[in-house]
């Protein structure tokens, strides 16, 4: 049975890869699964048929067989668990990178994603330009640990995993805000993260996508 996941008909970055079927396709990539995508609207999203699958009416899903899951977070460790290349064999140093996996969504992305809410959400209210560098700076106090914890490793516990994909995929969303160039060293880390052939495969699927004509 082929994977199936779910994803922007036409996502609002144009193929920067920065929606969230990237990193479930990375996922997929990193372990050699192969995988079809349904490409949803912005009104099928919110349809019955989707919200069966998904509550809250986003992308992406995942569907094999039976199994219907939602939530980047549940898909990509569903998919490190299933198979391997993306979590190590040894106990404690699965249950390090799981950690940062965790990490990534709950500590690290919340204050990404107040950005980005702060920017293009809520760019027209009045009081935005005085809240932006308070959000800026409050992604800043998770970044210098992350670059303190990461120091000169390539990756964050060990080998990669999906711990770090996770992390990447996140700061990914940094780049256009410049904070992420004041961490060279995590400027270098995402760069890795990209350059990895799995990386570079999901980016091009998604790209492919949201580039096409018509
Ligand atoms: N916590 C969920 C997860 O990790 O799976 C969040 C899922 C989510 O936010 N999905 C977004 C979605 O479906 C797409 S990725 N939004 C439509 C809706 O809520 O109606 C978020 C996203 C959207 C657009 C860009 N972009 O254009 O740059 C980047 C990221």
């Amino acid at each position: 049975m082929t994977v199936t996941i779910t994803a922007f008909e036409r996502s609002p970055d144009g193929g920067r890869g920065l929606a969230r079927d990237t990193r479930v396709r990375w996922a997929l990539e990193e372990v050699g699964q192969p995988y079809a995508v349904r490409l949803v609207s912005f009104t099928a999203m919110k349809e019955p048929a989707h919200l069966a699958l998904h509550p809250f009416g986003q992308i992406p899903t995942y569907e094999d067989g039976d199994l219907a899951l939602f939530e980047t977070g549940s898909i990509v460790f569903h998919i490190a668990e299933r198979h391997a290349g993306l979590l190590p064999q040894d106990a404690n140093a699965r249950a390090r990178a799981i950690t940062w996996m965790f990490a990534a969504l709950s500590t690290v992305e919340p204050p990404i994603l107040d950005l980005v809410t702060a920017r293009i959400v809520e760019g027209d209210k009045p009081w935005t330009q005085e809240r932006l560098p308070l959000v800026r700076d409050r992604i800043r106090g998770r970044l210098r640990p992350l670059s303190t914890r990461l120091g000169d490793a390539d990756w964050l516990d060990g080998g990669f995993s999906a711990g770090d994909l996770m992390m990447v995929s996140v700061l990914l969303r940094l780049r256009i805000s410049g904070l992420l160039d004041e961490f060279p060293d995590l400027a270098a880390y995402v760069a890795r993260g990209e350059a990895r052939p799995a990386y570079k495969r999901a980016f091009d699927a998604q790209w492919a996508v949201n580039t096409r004509a018509g």
